[in-house]
């Protein structure tokens, strides 16, 4: 099928700007986040997550990541504050992750949700600028975390692209950090198709995983049950994109 893209080295971040031009675009996503350079903004409030109703549906892997989604047709899990102008509903949550001993890599949880008071669809807000509100976590090496073998004890039903599994009851706040203390600038999805569409709320307090963890992931693979290859799903970030001119601003 066509729009093929991925993380190697002939369909990897380098090549996504063939299919999606947008990729050079003004306000690309990751960006590298230098504390310093961040506008301290005391007009930026708290964030608050309302998730307390559990509303998971199933884990999926996509091709890409494992992928959480959520009942998404009222408000029972949302997030305001912070620089949103209204409460987003939380669709799905994903991982990105490095390859083993890469050092430097990015490991990052990216809860993605989306503003159901000005659009009728997740597919309307994620093409539209401000439409979704991303929360990002980073994942650092460290003790095991108590509650994330919720989620790798789930990944072996999950092995092959393509693949679902029931996953209810599953509330995310147990994976966040206590602090939620922020940085926050205007950005895209970090793949394609890579809309200039997020609001992205970057948590300065990361979320300490295991490395015996972070290696449940990566027995996930890229690739179909039925396909001959099997390439480990591993080094699933896009690298740092250029800053062009914009402003983060930081919540204290
Ligand atoms: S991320 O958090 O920036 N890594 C998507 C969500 C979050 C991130 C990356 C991607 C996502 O939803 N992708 C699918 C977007 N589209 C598919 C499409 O081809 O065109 C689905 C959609 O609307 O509903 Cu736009
Ligand atoms: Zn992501």
């Amino acid at each position: 099928t066509g729009n093929q893209w991925g993380y190697g080295k002939d369909d990897g971040p380098s090549a996504w700007n063939k299919n999606y031009p947008i990729a050079d675009g003004d306000r690309q996503s990751p960006i590298d986040i230098l504390p310093h350079q961040a506008r301290h903004d005391p007009n930026l409030g708290p964030i608050v997550l309302n998730y307390d109703r559990c509303t998971s549906i199933n884990i999926a892997n996509n091709g890409h990541s494992v992928v959480v989604e959520f009942e998404d047709s009222d408000d029972r899990s949302v997030i305001q504050g912070g620089p949103l102008d209204n409460p987003y509903r939380l669709k799905q949550f994903h991982f990105h992750w490095g390859g083993k001993g890469c050092h430097g890599s990015e490991h990052t949880l990216h809860l993605v949700h989306w503003n159901a008071v000005k659009f009728k669809t997740f597919g309307d807000a994620a093409s539209t600028p401000d439409g979704l509100a991303v929360l990002g976590i980073f994942l650092e090496t460290g003790d095991e975390h108590r509650w994330l073998h919720m989620i790798t004890d789930a990944l072996y039903t999950v092995k092959f692209k393509g693949s679902v599994t029931d996953f209810k009851g599953f509330n995310p706040k147990c994976l966040l950090p206590s602090s939620l203390h922020y940085w926050t600038y205007l950005g895209s999805l970090t793949t394609p198709p890579l809309h200039e569409s997020v609001i992205w709320i970057v948590v300065k307090e990361p979320m300490i995983v295991s490395e015996k963890q972070l290696g449940k992931f990566r027995t996930l693979v890229f690739t179909g049950e039925e396909e001959d290859e099997r390439t480990r799903m591993e080094n699933n970030f896009r690298p740092p994109q250029l800053l062009k001119g914009r402003t983060v601003r930081s919540s204290n």
